[in-house]
């Protein structure tokens, strides 16, 4: 079948939409590391939005690890297809603003280069939790980090992203170019101030005088979301059947996109606001709400989801019991923790959390959400816990989501069998927890994880009592009967 590309495009069916402008004129703006499906059903969409007004700002898309974005997209001229899906039906549009992709194990001068280059304006990152290097629980720069120690050493052959954002922002000290901007666009709680302090870090381990340049750069933070789980083969050949070509590396996703971010862009930016996107001074509140309501019950119901044997997040939401410990679990433990948001009508806003997460369109597996738990638990459901223990209020719906974690990253569902579980710590929570059956022992040697619950939070005896009774019952009963017990909503 013939390929998507710049000579199909116009022979595609008139009912797909396709760029508004000329892609001969577009030129790269942002560099982006981390083109994942995220990437291109967010941001690139926003930006496709904007290039018609000023073609400035095509973004040049870098994995860090695998080649396979760059050997579907280079074929297809950077275009592929977004799909746009909920019950009530679907849209087919072509995306046009990723106009380079580069695999940075395979050439990281070429990144470099255009890291370098004066025209890029923005870096920006999906480069998903694990990827800052960081300590999760107190989000510094982990100094001990293998690819930290390796970039260290060969600054100029890099492979994290830290690494690159030093090592470029180097090359433009050096030539006397300005700093880009840096874009964090992942899910943690003030994401630019967590990346600034890890690449100032960074800078500091290299030299003094880089540190101070670095020291300099802006980093707005952003809150970023729409849902977008992992593209299938399924999805390929509907999509495929639709076009009347081949696609290689669509991405599928919701309606709902939000984007907030901060207005600090010295070197100036795309007019996104023009593509829906909020400006705002502060991002703080819109993020921790975020992570807390949409992030932390994902989390939650992954977990218990998986363990009941619900494959997709539609399917964990129908287990009998789900829908109102969810629900509950927003309520009464995290929305009375949540910074004010004048004007934000939070009660629509967790409504809406239920509609998307019971979307029947979207095959989100709860596996993929259950991925990099040790990562993601600290700003999701930890820093809940840790606001609802000093308030002296009850967290047993938040308790119960660490609890199924634990069962979880142990690696052995209900049945015994072996969970493929993806963590950075999955190794380590294996080696510790081998042997253990007795859950006042599995729950001590995880609340040991420094990187995942700090000093405070694994000496807390209620918290620890709390998890001993929660990871019991999962233990004694199973997922899908504890969940039966929440029911009943409470009053
Ligand atoms: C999810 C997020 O995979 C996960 O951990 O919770 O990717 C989630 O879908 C997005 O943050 C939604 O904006």
């Amino acid at each position: 079948m013939t390929r998507l590309s710049n000579g199909t495009l116009p022979h595609l069916p008139k009912t797909i939409a396709t760029p508004d402008y000329d892609r001969t004129k577009v030129t790269v703006g942002i560099v982006h590391l981390g083109i994942g499906a995220f990437h291109r059903a967010h941001q690139a969409v926003f930006t496709d939005e904007i290039l018609a007004r000023d073609p400035s700002w095509g973004i040049c898309g870098v994995s860090l690890r695998s080649a396979d974005t760059r050997d579907a997209l280079k074929p297809q001229d950077g275009l592929y297809t977004l799909k746009v899906q909920d019950g009530g039906g679907e849209t087919l549009r072509i995306i046009g603003s990723v106009v380079e992709t580069l695999v940075a194990p395979e050439d990281p001068q070429a990144v470099l280069a255009r890291m370098a280059d004066p025209a890029t304006r923005i870096v920006s990152l999906t480069v998903t939790e694990k990827g800052y290097c960081h300590n999760p629980a107190i989000g510094m720069l982990d100094e001990n980090h293998d690819d930290v120690l390796h970039d260290l050493k060969n600054p100029g052959d890099p492979r994290s992203a830290i690494g690159f954002i030093v090592e470029a922002l180097a090359r433009r000290q050096e030539a006397g170019v300005a700093a880009f901007t840096l874009l964090s666009c992942d899910n943690l709680p003030s994401n630019g101030h967590v990346l600034k302090r890890v690449v100032s870090r960074f800078a500091e381990l290299r030299d003094l005088r880089l540190a101070a340049f670095v020291a300099k750069v802006a980093c707005p933070s952003t809150m970023i979301d729409r849902i977008v789980p992992a593209t299938t083969d399924a999805d390929r050949t509907a999509i495929a059947d639709a076009l009347g070509v081949e696609d290689a590396w669509p991405v599928v996703t919701e309606p709902f996109r939000q984007w907030v971010i901060e207005d600090h862009f010295p070197l100036g930016r795309p007019a996104w606001e023009a593509a829906g996107a909020v400006f705002v001074p502060e991002v703080s509140a819109f993020e921790t709400m975020k992570l807390r309501l949409l992030n932390g019950s994902h989390s939650t119901l992954a977990y218990l989801g998986y363990l009941a044997g619900a494959e997709t997040v539609a399917e964990a939401m129908a287990l009998p019991g789900m829908q109102p410990l969810i629900e509950g679990l927003m309520r009464e433990e995290v929305s009375p923790t949540l910074p004010p948001l004048a004007g934000f009508d939070l009660v629509a806003y967790r409504l809406a959390l239920i509609a998307r997460f019971k979307n029947p369109a979207l095959r989100h597996r709860t596996w993929q959400i259950a991925m990099d738990g040790s990562q993601k638990l600290p700003q999701r459901l930890l820093g809940t816990i840790r606001d609802r223990i000093r308030a002296g209020a009850s967290c047993d719906r938040l308790v119960l989501g660490v609890a199924a974690w634990m069962y979880y990253a142990r690696g052995l569902d209900e049945a015994g069998q072996a969970i493929d579980v993806r963590d950075p710590l999955a190794r380590r929570i294996a080696a510790m927890t081998q042997g253990l059956h007795d859950p006042g022992e599995i729950v001590a040697a995880f609340v040991g994880l420094e990187d995942v619950f700090a000093d405070d939070l694994g000496r807390d005896a209620g918290f620890r009592g709390a998890l001993i009774g929660a990871l019991s019952r999962l233990l004694a009963t199973g997922s899908a009967a504890e969940l039966a017990g929440w029911q009943t909503p409470s009053p």
